[in-house]
């Protein structure tokens, strides 16, 4: 059984239900168990695209699946919520699943990119991570704390303040 970090990302439609239906498909598959989510956070679009803000979140998942096979569940998991409207990378989306972090591998084959290569500049990663596992050591030695003290701010992520806890189990 392995430990898998995963940012979730939604700014289009209903993002509390997609939110929520990603992590029901995640429990769903017999490999894998989702053991801890973050509260759910209102950020500001990051990339330079005018589109809507964001809610974002992080989970905990145990899995048996191996990264490659993780990173396509998601993807199905994306597709069956409606993925990406148009075709910018950054540009807005019904859900969007990244995997971080697994176990302490380093892996760079096409796709598959662990740690996620943009993670430590972005507060919408790092702050719900870092309510999850602050003290979690990612492969360059640091800490989630301290990989977000040095991304410099976190300027743009408020955690919605209003219902911070998703009520994703059925
Ligand atoms: N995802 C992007 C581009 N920009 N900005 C925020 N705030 N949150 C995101 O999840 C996000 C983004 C592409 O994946
Ligand atoms: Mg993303
Ligand atoms: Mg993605």
């Amino acid at each position: 059984m392995s430990v898998a970090y995963i940012s979730l990302g939604c700014n289009i439609g209903d993002c509390r239900d997609n939110l929520a239906a990603a992590l029901r498909r995640l429990e769903a598959q017999p490999e894998t168990s989702v053991t801890e989510v973050s509260s759910v956070y209102i950020t500001e679009p990051v990339g330079g695209i005018d589109q809507p803000s964001f809610l974002n979140m992080a989970a905990a998942l145990e899995t048996e699946l191996h990264p490659e096979e993780l990173l396509e569940l998601c993807g199905a998991i994306e597709h069956e919520l409606g993925g990406r409207d148009g075709r910018e990378s950054m540009g807005p989306r019904t859900i969007d699943l990244d995997i971080l972090l697994y176990e302490q591998l380093e892996i760079a084959a096409g796709e598959l990119m662990i740690p996620h290569p943009r993670m430590l500049e972005r507060a919408f990663v790092l702050v719900p991570l870092n309510e999850i596992a602050p003290e979690l050591e990612l492969p360059d030695g640091n800490t989630v704390r301290e990989a977000l003290a040095s991304c410099g701010d976190d300027h743009g992520v408020e955690i919605d303040a209003g219902d911070p806890e998703l009520n994703w189990e059925e």
